[in-house]
């Protein structure tokens, strides 16, 4: 029995965006605002069956009333179209009586999981036939440690089935950002032979298996600029014969990107300076094939000797609003946490100073393989299995470049 719908996650409407200014916060609400409308319009467009939301749809502590009165709108729309939202609530929109998810009126066709154990809700045709069965189960507190997924049952084979989940599955690389919450295996998911796993949580979009999808949508839109590239959400299509197909649809206006700019180590002047970055930017914003907002991080990085410039926040903001007018980009910041300065190391060596005695005895460490070995602390990751030889190697690797830092550390703020 044929059955499509849209699967989105992680959409934090009214995320707070502290520490922007008034003006940004106010453009990042409204867009993420519009990325879930963009989610409506893209489940009416394609005329699927349902929506599923794998939970932080909002976040309890901060909904606001006008988001709490677009969410019914919308969701009405969708109930005029005669399509269904599964919402199965995450660790920011827990189920439960203090909560706001629990007072609001949800319009008839909005099915929410409010309880901590698994429940299947059939869909049915105009015939009265199922079409397809939802699983899910609700994070009741702010800090679910259960592993939820171990309680879904096993699929029955003759229809879809498509199991809806806020969890963090933890055999993928993208964990390390997100907490401990409903954790599982993928092997937790695979046993129960669903036809999709719609999951949420981890932001970054992933496929955890294809055969069988196991899908991560990530979150709708990028919050900062850690979180780049496209975000939306997926167009799931089940057919008669019970294969699934699926697409990734961006839904977000805007997109952060990181820019990294690391060719300035010979660069003594604005004028130059400007000219590399933009070369760069125009290169990168080429490959984006975006018309959305754009919002850039421009990370400086590697040696330049214009880094104690970059001390001065002036400096900072004349970059910024330089790059802004230049390329019409929306927002840009500029980083320069991984900027270092540019120092002729040699010339501090052999001199009656603190600096120059600090690089003879890192100098003394690096050539003197005995002292190495004595000096490595008693565990150590990325040694094992290795032999003296390889693990000297491995050491001197790892202090490449730690006498640029000394240098900058022990200069300060003086110019060298
Ligand atoms: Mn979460």
């Amino acid at each position: 029995m044929a059955f499509s719908f849209v699967h989105i996650a992680d959409v934090h409407l009214d995320t707070p965006f502290k520490s922007r200014d008034e003006n940004l916060r106010r453009f990042l609400r409204n867009s993420l605002r519009e990325s879930f409308k963009a989610a409506i319009d893209l489940a009416i467009s394609e005329r699927v069956d349902a929506l599923l939301i794998a939970g932080d749809f909002f976040d309890n502590d901060t909904l606001s009333f006008s988001t709490e009165k677009f969410i019914l709108d919308v969701f009405k729309q969708l109930d005029k179209e005669n399509i269904n939202v599964f919402y199965a609530p995450g660790n920011h929109d827990p189920y439960g009586h203090s909560h706001r998810i629990s007072k609001i009126p949800w319009p008839k066709n909005v099915y929410i999981f409010n309880q901590s154990n698994v429940e299947a809700v059939n869909v049915y045709d105009d015939n009265g036939n199922i079409k397809a069965v939802v699983l899910g189960a609700a994070h009741k507190s702010k800090n679910e440690s259960r592993n939820i997924a171990e309680d879904f049952p096993k699929s029955k084979l003759n229809v879809p089935h498509i199991g809806l989940l806020h969890c963090l599955v933890l055999d993928t690389n993208t964990i390390c950002d997100h907490e401990r919450y409903a954790p599982c295996l993928i092997k937790d998911l695979e046993v129960k032979d669903y036809t999709y796993w719609a999951l949420g949580h981890i932001h970054k979009r992933q496929e955890l298996q294809k055969n069988k999808p196991i899908m991560y949508s990530g979150n709708i839109m990028g919050r900062n600029s850690k979180e780049t590239g496209a975000k939306g959400g997926y167009l799931v299509r089940i057919n008669d014969a019970g294969e699934v197909t699926y697409s990734f649809n961006e839904l977000s206006h805007i997109r952060w990107e990181e820019i990294i700019v690391d060719n300035i180590s010979n660069v003594t002047n604005y004028e130059e300076l400007k000219k590399r970055i933009f070369e760069k930017i125009e290169q990168e914003i080429l490959k984006y094939e975006f018309d959305g907002e754009l919002l850039i991080k421009v990370s400086l990085k590697g040696q330049c000797p214009l880094r104690f410039e970059f001390d001065d926040i002036e400096n900072i903001t004349e970059l910024e609003d330089d790059i802004k007018a230049y390329f019409g980009i929306f927002y840009v910041e500029v980083s320069v946490d991984d900027l270092k300065m540019s120092i002729e190391i040699d010339k501090y060596k052999n001199q009656p100073h603190v600096l120059s005695k600090a690089l003879e005895i890192f100098d003394d460490i690096k050539e003197d393989d005995e002292l190495l070995l004595k000096l490595k602390p008693e565990n150590l990751a990325g040694i094992s299995g290795k032999d003296d030889e390889e693990t000297v190697i491995y050491l001197r690797s790892l202090l490449k470049g730690a006498d640029m830092d000394i240098a900058t550390y022990l200069l300060g703020g003086d110019k060298p």
